[in-house]
């Protein structure tokens, strides 16, 4: 209702696998092929194939429902920061998600998607939100361990998407990319002031590493041999970079941070290759990150509930806003 949106029929699968059905058809996606190849942008009243637009209705309001439901775990602690300073930065990082939600479900809105079909999705469970944040925050040391890990594995990814061929989504990205990497220096900010601490302090920082690591790497998503849509994703230019080789640049990164850290990542496979020159990794368990994707992991029902209750208790506001709406509308009538 806050939009000028429409929904669009989506049409199926196969009706978007089709692929071209006129001469005219085949001549705009010659000229949309053609587009992409050159690293031009694709603005939001182009001609685009069906399955593009798909792909990125999924991918963007995906991600505008991870940066939501990913205020829960976070918000969960700003009422206890140990400081005002800490409180002060905590309350700006989760407001700043919430804008990024707001900035990307308005791209997803660009393609013809309208914000009520997008929340009835997530909150009917039919669209997915990141893994992550299916994972309790237990002790203050989480916070710091997901803006060091959960920020800087979404940075990694999302760089990449500054350069996505969709510009809205482009233009989107470059603001929260910015905000993101702030985000990140203030878990690792929180991080080193604990292992400066005492031995305790220190135990939950290690503690928090060692839940946390393993589901930031499956941020990056399945290995690419079981990535159904990075092929296409690839072709198109929304995705510039793939699952593994974002995953692997994240290990290479975080490392040697770690070191500075003074803690151990969970891993005892964790070895530098000197061949390959990148650090070889243990194996990420799959079943959990499908577990966690389907809906099975530990706090999948609570995060839904949150937000199913924040959209029944939000409707006196709707109402509100469309009685507004009305009379103003009624006002103007009268007026004229
Ligand atoms: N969690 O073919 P694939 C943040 C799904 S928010 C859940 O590789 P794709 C932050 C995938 O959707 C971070 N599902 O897919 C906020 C697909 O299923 P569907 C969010 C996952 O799209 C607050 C299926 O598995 N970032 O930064 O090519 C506080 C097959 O996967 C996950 C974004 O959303 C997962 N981890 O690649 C702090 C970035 N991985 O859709 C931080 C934008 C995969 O067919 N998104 N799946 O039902 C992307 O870059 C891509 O969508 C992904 C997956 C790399 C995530």
């Amino acid at each position: 209702m806050y939009t000028q949106a429409i929904d669009l029929p989506q049409g199926t699968k196969d009706e978007a696998a089709r692929g071209p059905r006129s001469l005219k058809e085949a001549e705009y996606e010659a000229e949309f092929d053609a587009r992409i190849a050159r690293g031009d942008f694709i603005e939001p009243k182009d001609w685009m194939p069906e399955a593009y637009r798909r792909t990125l209705i999924r991918q963007i309001s995906q991600h505008a429902h991870s940066e939501i439901v990913g205020m829960l775990p976070e918000g969960n602690w700003i009422t206890r920061a140990p400081t005002l300073k800490r409180k002060a930065i905590l309350l700006a990082k989760v407001q700043d998600e919430g804008g990024h939600g707001l900035y990307l479900y308005a791209a997803a809105e660009t393609l013809g998607v309208s914000r009520d079909e997008m929340t009835e999705a997530l909150l009917s469970g039919k669209a997915k939100y990141s893994t992550i944040f299916n994972y309790p925050t237990l002790t203050w040391a989480d916070i710091g361990a997901i803006g060091w890990l959960v920020d800087g594995a979404a940075i990694m990814n999302q760089i990449p998407l500054c350069r996505c061929s969709y510009g809205p989504y482009a233009r989107a990205m470059i603001r929260i990319c910015k905000e993101e990497s702030f985000h990140q220096r203030q878990g690792y900010d929180l991080l080193l002031t604990m292992m400066r601490g005492t031995d305790e302090q220190r135990a939950l920082v290690q503690d928090a590493v060692n839940r946390w690591w393993w589901p930031s790497l499956m941020m990056f998503g399945p290995h690419d041999s079981e990535s159904m849509h990075s092929g296409d994703s690839i072709k198109w230019g929304i995705k510039r970079i793939s699952n593994d080789d974002l995953r692997q640049k994240f290990v290479d990164a975080t490392v040697p941070q770690a070191k500075v850290l003074g803690v151990t990542l969970p891993d005892p496979d964790l070895k530098w290759n000197e061949q390959r020159g990148h650090w070889d990794f243990g194996k990420i368990d799959w079943d959990e990150f499908w577990a966690v994707v389907n809906g099975h992991g530990q706090c999948n029902r609570d995060r839904l509930a949150a937000r199913v209750k924040a959209w029944e208790d939000g409707a006196w506001v709707r109402e509100a806003a469309v009685a507004y709406a009305a009379k103003q509308a009624q006002r103007e009538r009268r007026a004229a």
